[in-house]
């Protein structure tokens, strides 16, 4: 018979690549639920309770009749590595990819459904210079040449200090090579963050990044509307 023979999806092969990457530095991989409750999804991730990506504009709820205690589409892998923090001593370093869910209009650069990865380290001693060096390592094997990584301050409720991550290829005939690119959010786990969790913020510190998997795909192919990741049209898919 001569069927055509089927591929990966270029998310999962990103994922696999990803994956392959950071466990030659020692990470983990791991994953948890997708419908999470509040309290892994805001709360023990220092998120004000005012804070309005609790929203049902920002959030998708489930219906209070439904679930026993308030429980929600994750908006983030975050959940997951609380959730690994309260089982598992430090040293801890784990990569998280996954798919989140955020309630907002959808266009080019936006989905409603998307693919994040995030990652996370907690040891004694642990620096921004930790994550700094981290991230240029995984760029620089995921790009395919060698690349700098800049940081910005910035503010997320999980991270002090936060930074916006801009990394830039230093090499390569790639249309990305030259310039600084935004790729990340990323910080020192909150002090908050470790004490909820059971982890003393006094002997420990940890970074931790979050990114959208589409925009590494929109980075690596070229790719100019995220939506064609999720549409399953042959015609885009099979030209990976
Ligand atoms: C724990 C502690 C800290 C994860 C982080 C970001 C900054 C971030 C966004 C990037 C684009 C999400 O896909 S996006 O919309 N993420 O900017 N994420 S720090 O910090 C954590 C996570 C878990 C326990």
């Amino acid at each position: 018979m001569n069927q055509p023979v089927g591929h990966q999806h270029p998310i999962s092969q990103m994922i696999a690549e990803i994956n392959s990457i950071f466990t030659e530095v020692g990470f983990d991989f791991a994953e948890g639920p997708e419908a999470e409750t509040e309290h892994y999804n805001f709360d023990q991730l220092n998120v004000p309770k005012d804070h309005p990506s609790r929203d049902m504009q920002d959030t998708f709820w489930f219906k209070s009749q439904d679930v026993s205690e308030p429980t929600v589409l994750r908006t983030h892998t975050s959940p997951v590595q609380a959730r690994f923090m309260e089982s598992h001593k430090p040293p801890i370093r784990i990569i998280v990819p996954g798919k989140v869910f955020r309630n907002e209009a959808t266009d080019a650069t936006h989905e409603a459904q998307f693919f994040q990865l995030e990652g996370l380290c907690v040891d004694k001693g642990i620096s921004l210079g930790d994550l700094k060096g981290t991230l240029e390592y995984f760029f620089s094997k995921f790009f395919s040449g060698k690349t700098e990584v800049r940081f910005r301050p910035s503010f997320f409720p999980f991270v002090e200090p936060g930074v916006e991550v801009d990394m830039k290829l230093l090499e390569g005939d790639s249309k990305l090579a030259g310039k600084w690119i935004e790729v990340m959010g990323a910080g020192m786990v909150h002090p908050n963050v470790l004490r909820a969790a059971g982890i003393d913020a006094d002997v420990y510190s940890g970074f931790a990044f979050g990114m959208g998997i589409d925009r590494l795909g929109v980075m690596k192919y070229g790719i100019e509307d995220v939506r064609d990741l999720y549409t399953g049209d042959l015609r885009f898919v099979n030209q990976f």
